[in-house]
């Protein structure tokens, strides 16, 4: 896991100028807001030389109207990004959270989208004043001390984004104002990223009403027809014509972030695929790590993929069985997972993943910080 030297790091951002994206998809109001607070809390890091890392979390839409009412969505519900923030925080990093709107937050998330509505967390104390319930008064107080903590020392910068649109300009935006941490900056993409998308041009502004779609027609929509949309000859079916979304790792690599590392996830259900397809998008987009997970077993192992290294799988300790957490993929059966999912679900097992895929991933960014910097003495 090198880090390249600043020949290799284009000055010139050719993937941008080669891609018309940004010149045909306007950027999202908050743009400007999201700038001055980004370059604040990078030029206030920068001062102290702390570590940033801008994690993405959530998945990202595909609005098929202007005035939306109808999308396309990616599963994600935000835990590995809200998780792993905290984990950052822990290890003194300064966070700027990208995330999806109303997606889990590192710190709230442990009081909402959870079993218990935040109600059930309260209690009336006997004054009739409303109080946390004595039960969650510990926990909740270690979590309150630490949001409180971020919150006061500026370290952590939440910023949303909905649409696949706003998500790539706001991506392009932090990553560039995060040049100058050099190789101190750290992008951790946990967010789950739409592949396709419908270009500006080709999206109706208004719902688009079942009783558009005319027959007999083919794909390529006549005029008459809502943008983007066709129908089959066969009957009055939906047909929506996607465009593939720009490969924007490659420009981040290569164009927006050519000093700092970077680290992708990569989701699959096909058991048989997950390693090779981490090793695929290492290949193609040349970064730093590749962190491969299964959508069934998410929360209790993920293999990491790194250049010239072993695969390295992390497994969070199952049924009690399984102590060892890093190394080769330990042999479970499937019942072994399914006890362990629903020892989870009980509450009875509480290590996160992320407490263990976070300091890996701290251990591997000071080795490249230092690989930086020798690099950058010898010339
Ligand atoms: C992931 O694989 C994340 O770990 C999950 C987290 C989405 C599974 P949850 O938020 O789930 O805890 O519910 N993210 C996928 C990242 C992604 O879409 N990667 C792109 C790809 O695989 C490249 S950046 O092509």
């Amino acid at each position: 896991m090198e880090p390249r030297t600043p020949t290799e790091a284009s000055d010139t951002l050719p993937e941008i100028k080669q891609n018309s994206y940004f010149d045909d998809n306007a950027p999202p109001k908050v743009l400007d807001s999201y700038r001055k607070l980004g370059k604040a809390f990078v030029s206030d890091h920068l001062q102290s030389g702390r570590r940033v890392v801008l994690v993405t979390s959530g998945g990202t839409t595909v609005p098929l109207e202007n005035q939306t009412v109808r999308f396309i969505d990616n599963f994600s519900a935000g835990t590995r990004g809200a998780t792993s923030a905290e984990y950052f925080l822990e290890n003194g990093y300064a966070v700027i959270f990208l995330h999806r709107q109303y997606s889990l937050l590192p710190y709230s998330r442990h009081y909402s989208h959870s079993t218990n509505c935040f109600l059930d967390y309260m209690a009336e104390a006997l004054n009739g004043e409303v109080m946390v319930n004595p039960e969650y008064q510990q926990k909740m107080l270690g979590v309150l001390r630490k949001y409180n903590a971020a919150k006061n020392e500026n370290k952590l910068l939440l910023l949303s984004y909905t649409t696949i649109n706003e998500y790539l300009w706001e991506l392009k935006e932090l990553a560039m104002l995060m040049r100058p941490l050099g190789p101190k900056a750290l992008f951790y993409l946990a967010a789950a990223v739409s592949d396709f998308f419908l270009p500006k041009d080709r999206v109706s502004e208004h719902k688009i009403q079942s009783s558009d779609i005319k027959q007999p027609v083919t794909n390529g929509a006549p005029t008459s027809e809502p943008k983007g949309i066709a129908s089959t000859a066969s009957g009055k079916k939906l047909m929506i014509d996607l465009d593939p979304v720009p490969k924007f790792l490659k420009t981040l690599v290569d164009g927006w972030a050519p000093e700092g590392m970077i680290v992708s996830f990569k989701l699959e259900t096909d058991p048989s695929l997950l390693v090779s397809k981490a090793h695929q998008a290492l290949d193609k987009y040349s970064h730093h790590l590749v962190i491969g997970n299964l959508l069934s077993t998410r929360k209790f192992e993920v293999v990491f993929a790194a250049p010239e290294r072993e695969e390295q799988w992390i497994t969070v300790p199952v049924h009690r069985r399984v102590k060892s957490v890093t190394g080769a993929r330990p042999n479970l059966s499937a019942k072994d997972w399914q006890t362990t999912e629903q020892e989870w679900l009980r509450g009875e097992q509480e290590l996160e993943i992320e407490s263990l895929i976070v300091p890996e991933v701290v251990k591997m960014h000071k080795e490249f910080i230092e690989k930086s910097q020798e690099i950058k003495a010898e010339d």
